[in-house]
């Protein structure tokens, strides 16, 4: 199944996010892999940086969801188109006017919580800037690679305000209270190898090998039972919402659950069998 270009735009304006589902198949040395389950999404709005506009946003968080609800679909990639940037931030054109009763009354960071319950696994592809909201679109994901030409930061404090869409929790929780006040204090630009040293990323790559170090992921991810994937990401994501006491229950609870799926007992089977398991996802 291919999907359409997703987009709130209208006939006239250009589609905002693009998805091939399945994604083209990563061009690696090992034999072809194929991507059947995997989607890429592709932030399309390369003059302007891939700056994220509200309706641009909501594009992204609807093709998501979309994916998130075809059981066909195991894992995404999302991207920005060009190389010059994964997205610039939010759109300061646009938010330039905005007052605090106008962001209360209109409500569109809302999209945010959207982006951030998508429940099958996505991995950001970064290649340029990702700065501001772009740098918390990539860590609102589950992981990052990043091309070594990638450059991180949270520069709202340059332009009078502050992360406003997860920035200072998820830096924090990603690299820890003293590295994440310096960045978000200073607004300072930080390099690739700079973000992986502290923890921020999945991996480097060379910079053109970028979408293809990320799509070779998900299609790894992919071939995994979808069950366990889904209830392992969850966890995982919780660990940083709850005390270590409370997730750790979850946890168990979760790892039980997966004993009444019928890809526990295939996996099991496979091993003793010595052979391949093959996955239903039920
Ligand atoms: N918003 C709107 N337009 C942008 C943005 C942006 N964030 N970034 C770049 N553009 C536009 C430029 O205005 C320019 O447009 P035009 O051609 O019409 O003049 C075009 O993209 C190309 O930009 P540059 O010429 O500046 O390109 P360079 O390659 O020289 O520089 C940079 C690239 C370094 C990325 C530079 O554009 C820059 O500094 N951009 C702003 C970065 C920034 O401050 N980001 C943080 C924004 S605030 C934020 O993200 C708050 C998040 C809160 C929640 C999000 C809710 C939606």
């Amino acid at each position: 199944m291919t999907h359409a270009a997703a987009s709130t735009a209208t006939s006239t304006s250009p589609a905002l996010v693009r998805v091939e589902f399945p994604a083209p198949a990563p061009r690696s040395a090992a034999p072809a892999p194929t991507a059947d389950g995997v989607a890429l999404v592709t932030i399309d709005r390369p003059e302007a940086r891939n700056a994220l506009s509200f309706d641009l946003l909501d594009a992204l968080a609807d093709a998501l969801a979309a994916l998130d609800a075809d059981p066909a679909c195991r894992a995404v990639v999302v991207t920005g188109a060009g190389t010059k940037a994964f997205a610039a931030g939010a759109d300061i054109k646009e938010l330039a006017g905005q007052s605090a009763a106008s962001l209360h009354a209109e409500g569109r960071f809302a999209v945010w919580d959207r982006l951030a319950a998508v429940g099958v696994p996505v991995i950001a592809a970064v290649r340029g800037f990702a700065l501001g909201g772009g740098c918390e679109l990539a860590m609102t994901s589950d992981m990052i690679v990043a091309g070594d030409d990638a450059v991180f930061g949270q520069p709202e404090i340059l332009i009078g305000v502050m992360p406003g869409a997860g920035g200072t929790q998820r830096l924090t929780r990603a690299v820890g209270q003293a590295r994440a006040m310096e960045l978000i204090l200073t607004g300072r630009p930080m390099t690739a190898r700079e973000a992986e040293t502290i923890g921020l990323l999945t991996r480097v790559v060379p910079a053109e090998a970028t979408v293809d170090a990320a799509l070779e992921l998900a299609v790894r991810i992919a071939s995994m039972p979808p069950l366990a994937v889904r209830a392992a990401k969850q966890a995982v994501r919780q660990a940083s919402e709850t005390p270590l006491s409370a997730g750790l229950a979850a946890e168990r609870d979760a790892f039980f659950a997966l004993f009444d799926t019928a890809d526990q007992a295939e996996g099991m089977r496979a091993f003793t069998e010595k052979r391949a398991p093959v996955w239903t996802g039920r």
